[in-house]
C-alpha cells in the first residue's frame, strides 16, 4: 500500500461573501475550539497551523451580471490560492477550514498550481456549477465549479478581480457525491459535460461502499492523481448537521459521510481537503451547533486515519505490571 499522508497543514478561511448569511466566517475558530488540532496529533499526525487568512472587503462591490460581491470573492480567493500553494510546497496535506464554498475556487486553483492536475471529489447537496449567467441567486458559492472547469470557460463572462485565475480542472476528473438540490441549468451542464454524479438516488441504489469503489475506478481510469476533497457539510442530512446556510432534506447519514473520508484516506492520495459551510449562527439550539461542528471534526479526522475500529500510535506498548 502507498505511504499514508500524515502531515497536515491547516488554513483558516473565514470567508462568507460567496453567500448572504452571516456566521459561516466563525467556523474555523469553532472547529479549532472543538479540538481538531489536538485530536489530529493524538492520532499520530504532524500538524502545522497556518492560522486564519484575512480578507479585504472591496468597497463599492456592486453585482456583476447579478452575481454578488464578485470583487471581494475574487480577491479573497487569490489570497487563498497563494496560501494553499505554499502549504503544498511545504509538503503537507492541506486542510482548508471555510468559510463558504466559493473558496473552493482559490483552494483548488492553489492546489493544482503546486502539484499539477488533481482529481476532485465534491461532496455536497448542491452541484455548485452554475455560471454567473445561469445562477438564480447570484451567490458565488453556487458557482465555483464553473470557474474551475476548462470546459466551461467560453460560458463565463469576464469578472473583476478574477483575472489572476485560470481554469485548472477537467470535467473528466470530477466526481460528485450526495447531490439532491440541483438547478435545471446545473443539471444541463453536468449532462453536457458527462460529469460523473452519485446523487442521493445512486447512494440509495448502490450503497456507499460501491459508490466509493466506482468513484475511484472512474478517477483512476487513466492515471492516479492527487485527490482534492471538497466537503460541504450540507451533504450530510440536516438532522445531524443543521447549522448550515442551505440545508436540504434527505442527505447522507453520519456513517455514509464518515465512510467517504475513511475510504479516501486509505487511497493514500488525499492531497487537500476543504471543509465548508459550517455556520454556527444557523443552528436553532446549542446542540444543533455542537452536532454540526463535531461531525465536521469527525469527517476531518477520518481523512487522516481515524478508524472506527480504533487507533493506536505505532510505538504503543502494553504497560508491564
Ligand atoms: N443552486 C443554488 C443553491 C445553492 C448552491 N449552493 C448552496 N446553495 N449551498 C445556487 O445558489 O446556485
Ligand atoms: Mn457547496
Amino acid at each position: 500500500p502507498p505511504p499514508l499522508q500524515r502531515s497536515v497543514g491547516i488554513i483558516g478561511a473565514p470567508f462568507s461573501k460567496g453567500q448572504v448569511r452571516d456566521g459561516v466566517e466563525c467556523a474555523p475558530s469553532k472547529l479549532r475550539a472543538a479540538g481538531l488540532l489536538d485530536r489530529l496529533r493524538q492520532q499520530g499526525c504532524a500538524v502545522k497551523d497556518y492560522g486564519n487568512l484575512t480578507f479585504e472587503n472591496v468597497a463599492l462591490d456592486e453585482p456583476v451580471n447579478g452575481s454578488k460581491s464578485v470583487r471581494t470573492v475574487g480577491s479573497a480567493n487569490q489570497r487563498l490560492s497563494e496560501a494553499v500553494k505554499a502549504v503544498k510546497r511545504d509538503g503537507h496535506t492541506a486542510v482548508i477550514l471555510g468559510g463558504d464554498h466559493s473558496l473552493a475556487i482559490g483552494s483548488i486553483h492553489g492546489h493544482t498550481a503546486a502539484v499539477g492536475p488533481v482529481s476532485v471529489v465534491w461532496v455536497d447537496a448542491h452541484a455548485d456549477i452554475n455560471t454567473p449567467l445561469t445562477s438564480n441567486t447570484g451567490n458565488i458559492h453556487g458557482q465555483p465549479m464553473s470557474y474551475l472547469l476548462y470546459e466551461l470557460q467560453s460560458k463565463l463572462p469576464p469578472l473583476p478581480n478574477f483575472s489572476w485565475m485560470k481554469p485548472c480542472v477537467s470535467s473528466r476528473d470530477l466526481v460528485y457525491i450526495g447531490l439532491r438540490d440541483v438547478d435545471p441549468a446545473e443539471c444541463y451542464i453536468m449532462k453536457l459535460l458527462a460529469v460523473k454524479v452519485f446523487s442521493m438516488t445512486q447512494v440509495d441504489q448502490l450503497g456507499m461502499a460501491r459508490v466509493m469503489e466506482e468513484t475511484c475506478d472512474y478517477l483512476w481510469d487513466r492515471t492516479k492523481k492527487p485527490i482534492h476533497l471538497s466537503y460541504d457539510i450540507d451533504a450530510i442530512d440536516p438532522s445531524i448537521t443543521p447549522a448550515t446556510g442551505t440545508p436540504a432534506v434527505g442527505g447522507l447519514t453520519y456513517r455514509e459521510g464518515v465512510y467517504i473520508t475513511e475510504y479516501l484516506y486509505q487511497t493514500g492520495l488525499l492531497s487537500a481537503v476543504d471543509m465548508v459551510e459550517v455556520n454556527p449562527l444557523r443552528g436553532r439550539t446549542e446542540d444543533d451547533v455542537r452536532s454540526t461542528v463535531s461531525t465536521a471534526v469527525d469527517l476531518l479526522l477520518g481523512c487522516f486515519g481515524r478508524r472506527r475500529e480504533g487507533n493506536h500510535l505505532p510505538d504503543y506498548s502494553l504497560p508491564e505490571p
